[in-house]
């Protein structure tokens, strides 16, 4: 997941709040240059409960019944218009999403930065045109890289020497394109993709403007939501084609350093924290927790940091969680760990596909799958559904 954005929108501070990585924060453009990579969780009810077992994750993290699921995040160097030319850290930006799944797009939609991010009046700037001019540098970015041999592509297609679908996913292989978001752009455009060279530009334009959203779907991290000015900019950005989360990034970073220095009781998502230890906070520190309970947590229910990796795993992705096991009766590894990993995987994956996701030898190997709900046996062609927990049966000896 790439946390993307103009400079000092709080990319950065979303990116620790998400990670408890330390990354550097401040009120300046272009505070992050090196990309920040770091495991972040998406938060789902843990089967556990329901099989009423204890569990030993591995994996992953179980607090309180709520399952935690790693997933990676990258922070990356801000973004301003003309990136796709080099201009700023443009090129190197661009380059560190290319094997992202998709974008988080952190706005500052309280409009107190500026295009390029340097600090403003609050409420002056428009955060909608953030969102455009980000559409926009992608877009011209995966423009520049499939001009470059749209020539050579198109007369070889025409020639009928080779399938377009085939070209332009080699082509795009570095960017994480694959074969079906091409085709699937194509046929929403309606192109012909025997005859590239009969596209006009405006419908090569249209092509790699669905392509981006296919290939590159993005979440709008509407950002800074405790300062006045954001109220209204959210309800802006929601009426624009995307999921937009209110978010306070700066408020669930305070909230999690606090507890885990066990200071309070907080869960990312939470829509509420407590005091645990009163006499190890001093009164303000008190007032400062009692503020983002009054100005994020009330109004917003929760701080929106993980709601959007959760919108961005199980809405924007469509994963589901699969939970393997080896023995489905004690529902645990041959170490006797009972659940003790949870995988995120695309709606749609067959259990056969699920086998390559945990191994590829064991992939290979696949004979069939054991259901743990129900007990039975499932085909390699079968469909996981979320929260399944599933034995791979396979010819591979275990060691
Ligand atoms: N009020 C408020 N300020 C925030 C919030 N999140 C971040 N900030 C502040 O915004 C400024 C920029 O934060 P960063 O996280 O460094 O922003 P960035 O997008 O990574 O910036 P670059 O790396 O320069 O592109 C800092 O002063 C943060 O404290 C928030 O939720 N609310
Ligand atoms: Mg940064």
């Amino acid at each position: 997941m790439g946390v993307v954005g103009k400079p000092n929108t709080g990319k950065s501070t979303f990116f620790s709040a998400a990670t408890l990585a330390l990354a550097e924060i401040a009120n300046y453009p272009f505070t992050t240059i090196k990309p920040n990579r770091g495991i972040g969780y998406v938060r789902t009810p843990c089967v556990h409960s329901e099989f009423k077992v204890q569990d030993k994750p591995k994996n992953s993290m179980c607090k309180d019944g709520i399952r935690l699921a790693p997933v990676e995040l990258i922070d990356v160097a801000g973004l301003v218009p003309g990136a796709w030319e080099g201009r700023g850290l443009g090129n190197q930006f661009l380059d560190e999403i290319r094997r992202a799944d998709a974008l988080i797009h952190v706005v500052d939609a309280s409009g107190g930065t500026d295009c390029e991010g340097r600090v403003c009046k609050l409420g002056e700037h428009d955060p909608l045109e953030d969102v455009k001019f980000l559409e926009r540098e992608i877009s011209m970015w995966m423009t520049a890289i499939l001009k470059k041999d749209w020539a050579r592509i198109s007369r070889t297609v025409d020639a009928d020497k080779k399938g377009i679908f085939g070209l332009l996913e080699d082509r795009f292989s570095g960017l994480g394109i694959k074969r079906v978001h091409v085709s699937d752009a194509i046929r929403k455009v309606g192109l012909n993709p025997d005859k590239p060279s009969s596209w006009t530009d405006a419908e090569f334009e249209k092509f790699v403007d669905i392509l981006r959203r296919v290939s590159k779907p993005m979440l709008i991290v509407a950002n800074k939501v405790d300062l006045p000015t954001a109220a209204a900019n959210v309800g802006r950005l929601k009426e624009l084609n995307y999921e937009v989360i209110a978010c306070s990034a700066e408020a669930e970073l305070a909230l999690r350093r606090a507890a885990e220095k066990e200071l309070i009781d907080y869960k990312p998502g939470d829509c509420n924290f407590q005091i645990g230890q009163p006499d190890k906070l001093n009164s303000n520190q008190v007032k400062a927790l009692e503020v983002i309970r009054d100005k994020v947590l009330i109004p917003n229910g929760s701080t929106g940091v993980q709601e959007a990796i959760n919108t961005a795993y199980f809405r924007l992705l469509k994963m589901i969680t699969v939970y393997p096991v080896e023995d489905v009766e004690h529902l645990s590894d041959h170490n006797g760990n009972v659940l003790p990993d949870v995988y995120l995987v695309p709606d749609g994956t067959t259990a056969h596909q699920f086998a390559y996701v945990i191994h590829t030898e064991l992939g290979e190997s696949f004979l069939y799958a054991l259901d743990a709900r129900e007990k039975r046996r499932i085909g390699e062609d079968a469909l996981l559904k979320d929260r399944d927990v599933v034995s791979i049966v396979s010819t591979r000896k275990r060691s």
